[in-house]
């Protein structure tokens, strides 16, 4: 029983909540006896992945994608070149051929076609590529707009996207210089729009690292934003015209005449409040429409691709897919308006695929591509960059289709009918809130987390709706919904088995009467919450984490060794080596600019740390993601960009090679060494 427990917690709750009806439903527990089986669903079974693939000699390390006529998939890479892919779909079985269009641009980050052209942008300029002499190759590169360039290698720029006016879309990157972000030419860290007639005009302010943009059903703007400085964790924002939408260093160009972004980088205070409640008292200042918790949904948010009428992937139309660089995975957004806000929920929707997604589009068969970079940047999926294609093959999973916000809680839809019992019990279900800092620090932990009780439960006459009155709701916060013990009518688990709700306003309307018959009852829960409730009490210690020299070394020091981080998920050395028993001082200094720890682990023993490292989830980040087990022998705590810290320990008695990794999630698999310890 005990082993069930751990590997397969999800079944083992709901052979406990099959129990329960039994033991308490009475009649209704003779029907239950009938089928008591759950079936639990995975990805695989709905949603298989296709590699499209590519010839060896092409690094096809995917910055911008876009169809162009005659099913045409073309492809804008980091290295400047533009491929056009005939046949993606690999229709007959024959494979896609590959032509080189363009080449010798400047990091090609976007590409789109537009009125019968195509439109790429370099790191300095839009441009319109176009093929005179129609021999399947651009011969005119035409410079529509070109945007000054500091130099900085993180001056990314991204677009085109067609707004609803025509305008062409257009973000422009902060630079990163030490430890954060500046705008160091005019019009970094915004978004802007060119007129067809090829005028600039600065849109909205305050982006970081603005990768992916797109317009939901309604024509309005989202934008996908990274973890950085200012950044506590991913997220989208709707963008209006005028908005500020978080990082100060872009209020640099707001005096200008042409700005319509009225704010100064004095009037951002740096308080450590909650963003939501800085935007209460700083008009302009906009939060994230929805926030992707860190390390959980993504750790760097990238392309958006609506679910319009161009796309099949079951019965989530009208919501958003939004991309993650770093965990090679896809997650879900339901959007709605409430008092003219947007806000919503985020779910995980597919994971697995082979690099660092950028991009995704519609195929014409409604089927999606999902374009691929991880280079310098570290992704779950280990290939350096990809090709896949996602499909939906008709069966529908059982999955919270949408959360939405009532005055006195949340109303879930599913996909499929509900089991009563299950969809009745409080014990299937966790509601937690939580906040992040905002700060000029990069990312920001997670502040004042607490349980939100559900306190009756109503399910409609369909059974395909379940409303949840749930206690201590609160404005601008993000609402963990789990529902672990939800069954469908046909014994189904979810798929997804929780969510992330952003709640930026409390709608008016009716409040659910609460009766003996839908009040939840005192009972027995067998939930582990991701945060608040349990977590982790102290940072596993015990002598792995030793900043100051201990006393009994009286001061000798055998050995010191100094160990920094490299872009692209990378120790700058491979190997340390030390003799058994001596006393070493370890200088970690994070060179990079993101987070990272070092952890030295028994032999063998890297991947099962870094495994337990990530299953912290959002209790993770207190503990610097620092699982708490023998096999972790010493570690630094996580450290941010130019961050530094010194440990002391003994080396092992023991020689052998003893793995180290960064335990930051989705670092482990890339970002490790060996600590060689000799005789
Ligand atoms: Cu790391």
């Amino acid at each position: 029983m005990h082993i069930i427990y751990i590997t397969s917690n999800r079944i083992f709750r709901a052979a406990i909540m099959v129990f329960f009806c039994i033991c308490t439903l009475g009649i209704t527990g003779l029907y239950a006896q009938k089928d008591t089986t759950v079936h639990v669903q995975k990805e695989d079974d709905f949603y298989p992945i296709l590699t499209v693939p590519i010839p060896d000699d092409i690094l096809l390390e995917v910055g911008g994608m876009t169809f162009l006529p005659h099913d045409e998939l073309a492809v804008s890479t980091r290295r400047g070149e533009v491929w056009i892919i005939t046949n993606p779909y690999m229709k007959n079985g024959v494979s896609p051929r590959y032509r080189l269009f363009a080449s010798g641009m400047h990091e090609v980050l976007g590409i789109n076609y537009i009125r019968g052209d195509i439109y790429a942008v370099q790191r300095s300029e839009l441009t319109r590529l176009r093929d005179l002499d129609g021999d399947g190759e651009a011969d005119e590169y035409e410079t529509i707009y070109s945007w000054p360039l500091a130099g900085n290698y993180h001056e990314f720029s991204y677009g085109p996207v067609l707004d609803k006016e025509g305008n062409m879309i257009i973000t422009l990157n902060l630079g990163w210089v030490r430890d954060h972000g500046e705008s160091l030419s005019k019009w970094h860290g915004w978004m802007v729009k060119i007129s067809p007639d090829g005028k600039l005009k600065p849109y909205a302010a305050g982006m970081r690292s603005p990768a992916g943009f797109g317009l939901n059903d309604h024509g309005d703007i989202f934008y996908s934003e990274n973890q950085g400085d200012w950044v506590a964790s991913g997220s989208i924002t709707h963008v209006a015209e005028g908005d500020f939408v978080g990082n100060p260093a872009s209020l640099v160009w707001s005096g200008l005449p042409e700005s319509n972004v009225k704010l100064k980088k004095e009037d951002i205070p740096d308080t450590k409040e909650p963003k939501y409640e800085v935007a209460l008292r700083v008009p302009g200042l906009k939060p994230p429409a929805v926030w992707f918790p860190h390390t959980i949904l993504g750790i760097s948010t990238s392309g958006i691709l609506n679910y319009d009428a161009k796309g099949k992937m079951g019965s989530f139309e009208g919501q958003l897919f939004v991309g993650d660089q770093g965990q090679s995975k896809i997650m879900r957004v339901f959007l709605e308006k409430v008092k003219g806000v947007y806000q919503g929920v985020v779910f995980p929707f597919r994971e697995g695929f082979s690099s660092g997604i950028l991009r995704m589009n519609w195929g014409s068969d409604g089927s999606m591509f999902v374009g691929m970079t991880s280079r310098g940047w570290g992704a779950t999926g280990r290939a350096p960059y990809g090709l896949q294609r996602l499909s939906w093959n008709g069966e529908t999973p059982f999955e919270m289709k949408t959360v939405e916000a009532r005055p006195d809680g949340f109303e879930i839809t599913f996909t499929q009918p509900v089991d009563l019992a299950t969809a009745k019990s409080g014990a299937s279900y966790a509601i937690t809130r939580f906040t992040y800092q905002y700060h000029h620090n990069y990312g920001g932990p997670i502040i004042n987390a607490g349980p939100c009780p559900v306190k009756a439960i109503e399910v409609s006459a369909d059974r395909m709706r379940v409303r949840l009155v749930v206690d201590s709701l609160k404005l601008g916060y993000i609402h963990e919904i789990k529902a672990e013990g939800v069954l469908s009518a046909a014994r189904n688990t979810l798929l997804h088995d929780f969510g992330y709700y952003t709640l930026n306003q409390i709608p008016d309307g009716s409040r659910l009467a609460i009766t003996n018959a839908n009040r939840v009852q005192p009972v027995m829960h067998h939930h582990s919450v991701n945060t608040g409730a349990k977590p982790p009490a102290a940072m596993p210690s015990g002598g792995k984490h030793l900043t100051k020299m201990p006393a009994s070394w009286k001061n000798k020091v055998d050995r010191t060794l100094t160990m920094g981080t490299k872009p692209g998920l990378k120790f700058d050395q491979a190997t340390l080596t030390v003799k058994a028993g001596e006393h070493i001082r370890l200088v970690f200094n994070n060179n990079d600019d993101m987070m990272h720890n070092i952890v030295i682990t028994r032999p063998g023993t890297a991947n099962t740390v870094g495994e337990a490292a990530t299953k912290l989830g959002l209790a993770g980040e207190r503990v610097s993601y620092v699982p708490d087990t023998q096999d972790v022998l010493f570690h630094t705590r996580l450290l941010g960009p130019t961050e530094s810290e010194t440990i002391y320990f003994t080396a092992p008695l023991q020689p052998g090679q003893y793995p180290y990794v960064c335990t930051f999630p989705g670092h482990y698999l890339a970002m490790r060494g060996i600590l060689v310890v000799t005789k």
